[in-house]
């Protein structure tokens, strides 16, 4: 399976940093949503789905988790611990999200509007229609 990490560019001086998210350029879709979580339990295990449409860019802005990927053919883990690096995350991509740093703030972008009937939250289900 490929893993597609776009590097963003990390603009820096001697104030600090700065990365720009532009959609269509860096971002590889018309950004309709953004949310971010925070304060996830380091014990916490999230996502358990796919989606039928969406596709998603996260970010881990600050401190770090880790993705499990899953094409349905292949697991992979992603570990996210750079601000300035997003993983595409396409449709039909069943993901699970765990070890989260105490600080970690885990910013998504999607190209759609939330929208619970585009969730497969079953994972027999999200083989059968990967197939
Ligand atoms: C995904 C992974 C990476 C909303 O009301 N609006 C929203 O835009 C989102 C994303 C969630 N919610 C509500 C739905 C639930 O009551 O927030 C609650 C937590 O969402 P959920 O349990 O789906 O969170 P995760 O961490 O399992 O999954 C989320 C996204 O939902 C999902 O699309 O790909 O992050």
């Amino acid at each position: 399976m490929e893993i597609k990490l776009i590097q963003l560019q990390m603009h820096g001086d001697e104030r600090g940093s700065l990365v720009a998210l532009e959609q269509d350029k860096n971002i590889p879709f018309h950004i309709k949503r953004v949310y971010y979580m925070f304060s996830t339990k380091e014990s916490v295990r999230r996502g358990y789905h796919a989606h039928k449409e969406l596709k998603q860019v996260a970010i881990a802005v600050r401190g770090s988790c880790r993705f499990l990927l899953d094409d349905s053919k292949e697991r992979v883990e992603v570990l996210l611990d750079n601000p300035a690096q997003g993983l595409v995350i396409e449709s039909f991509m069943w993901r699970e999200m765990y070890d989260f740093s105490d600080d970690c703030v885990l910013m998504v972008l999607a190209d759609q509007l939330y929208d619970e009937s585009d969730y497969v939250r079953d994972y027999e289900e999200f083989i059968k229609l990967a197939g």
